[in-house]
């Protein structure tokens, strides 16, 4: 299974590497013709990249749906752990939306998405929507579902989300009453999972399609926007990380930021070289116990419930990504988008299973969501194996931290071990 999984970053990389060498020679050395621009081009490249991007958009709607439907059961199952169960989830929303504030300043301070000209790049009708100006009233009006069956089957999925919401958090309620109902969604949630795992299968020869095109249309011009989103993205990560944990380790436990990194930094390793924070957990949960002294009585709740609800390395990706996209398309984001933004990438992280690259699938959300191209995830997808690698180590790094916190303020944490070597 490791083996397959590293296996798929390489082929990302290559489909990424071989579609650029395809696309650059397509622009510069093959001359303009028929062949090349319909046949190949807009033909054969257009035809398997947006066939891709179509399976990626298929998973959403189920996926979402499920996995928030899963994930706030756990979230109701929080009511029964009381003030350790509303404390992890405050600061677990918390984190979130901080890490998407943090992105979309890193992003509108590098600027990735200015210099690109996406223009030329055909995109599927039902991205582009206009946006038209939506005033605070009608954008929080319209996240109530008036019809859940319709916002389900219009992909609206703000709606989607309160309303998987509100039926978890139901389901968690009445308990046996649904037991049906609830292994019903959490099997097709591992159908949605399955699902995801084969669309991923074939992300390398999407990546190479999408890549191929694009920079067929735009040659070089791409490299500096993509080079400037990935360290947008880094940057960001890395206050996030570094910055924004550390201060709040500091200010709710008091404990040496520097000290935690060193006793965490192995769990942050074995994120970054598996890509999901699924497979982290156990790790994370003995490491904090033996070096950092937090009771498992506390990890062993809030840490599998972080890796589901809690990925704001992957909500930081999100929020760079909607800016760049946003600046690529010449698409003007309001603050109104902002926050439409920040509430949908801290919802969608709800949603986020711990597992290699269903970021780039909720990705495809958050781009709906304010009527972003979903054509741009193209340009990002082959470089997002690395980044997804970084941002999963900020996931399960944003858990420990709440963990530690939450543990701390509930007596659980043994200073003991956190100041032994
Ligand atoms: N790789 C996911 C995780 O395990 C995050 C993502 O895909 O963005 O956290």
């Amino acid at each position: 299974k490791e083996k397959k999984k590293l296996g798929l970053t390489t082929q990302v990389f290559i489909g990424l590497f071989a579609g650029l060498i395809l696309g650059i020679f397509l622009c510069y050395v093959v001359p303009d013709s028929h062949i090349k621009t319909d046949i190949i081009v807009e033909g054969i490249l257009y035809v398997i990249g947006q066939g891709f991007i179509r399976l990626m958009k298929m998973l959403v709607v189920p996926l979402v749906f499920c996995s928030i439907v899963c994930g706030s059961m756990s979230i109701g199952d929080t009511k029964k752990l009381g003030a350790v169960g509303v404390r992890t989830l405050i600061f677990y929303l918390t984190t979130t939306a901080l890490a998407v504030t943090v992105a979309l300043s890193v992003g509108n301070l590098l600027n990735p998405g200015i210099g690109l000209d996406m223009s030329k790049i055909k995109t599927s009708a039902d991205a582009v929507e206009t946006m038209e100006s939506t005033s605070l009233i009608s954008t929080i009006l319209n996240i109530i579902p008036d019809n859940p069956i319709n916002s389900l089957a219009s992909g609206n999925m703000l709606q989607i989300i309160v309303f998987a919401l509100i039926v978890g958090l139901i389901l968690a309620k009445i308990g046996d009453r649904a037991e049906t109902v609830a292994n019903f969604i959490s099997q097709f949630n591992d159908i949605m999972m399955e699902m995801t795992m084969m669309v991923m299968a074939i992300a390398p020869v999407g990546v190479f399609c999408l890549v191929a095109r694009t920079f067929a249309n735009i040659g070089f011009s791409a490299l500096v926007p993509l080079a400037k989103y990935m360290i947008a993205v880094l940057l960001a990560l890395a206050l996030q990380c570094l910055g924004v944990y550390q201060i709040l380790l500091k200010i709710f436990t008091g404990l040496n930021p520097i000290r935690f990194l060193k006793k965490f930094f192995p769990v942050m390793a074995f994120a970054f070289s598996t890509a999901t924070s699924n497979a982290t957990i156990p790790l994370s949960i003995d490491t904090l116990d033996k070096k950092v002294g937090v009771s498992k009585k506390i990890s062993s709740f809030t840490i599998p419930l972080g890796a589901t609800i809690n990925m704001d390395g992957t909500s930081i990706m999100q929020g760079v990504a909607v800016v760049f996209a946003a600046q690529a398309f010449g698409i003007h984001l309001d603050m109104m988008d902002y926050i439409t933004v920040i509430g949908t990438a801290t919802l969608a992280s709800i949603g986020t299973a711990g597992v290699p690259s269903v970021g780039l699938v909720t990705l495809t959300m958050v781009f709906n969501s304010v009527g972003l191209p979903v054509e741009a995830i193209g340009l990002i997808m082959g470089i997002d194996r690395i980044l997804d690698m970084v941002r999963t180590a900020v996931n399960i790094t944003g858990d420990a931290v709440c963990t530690t916190i939450v543990a701390k303020q509930n007596n659980a944490l043994d200073l003991e071990v956190f100041n032994k070597d």
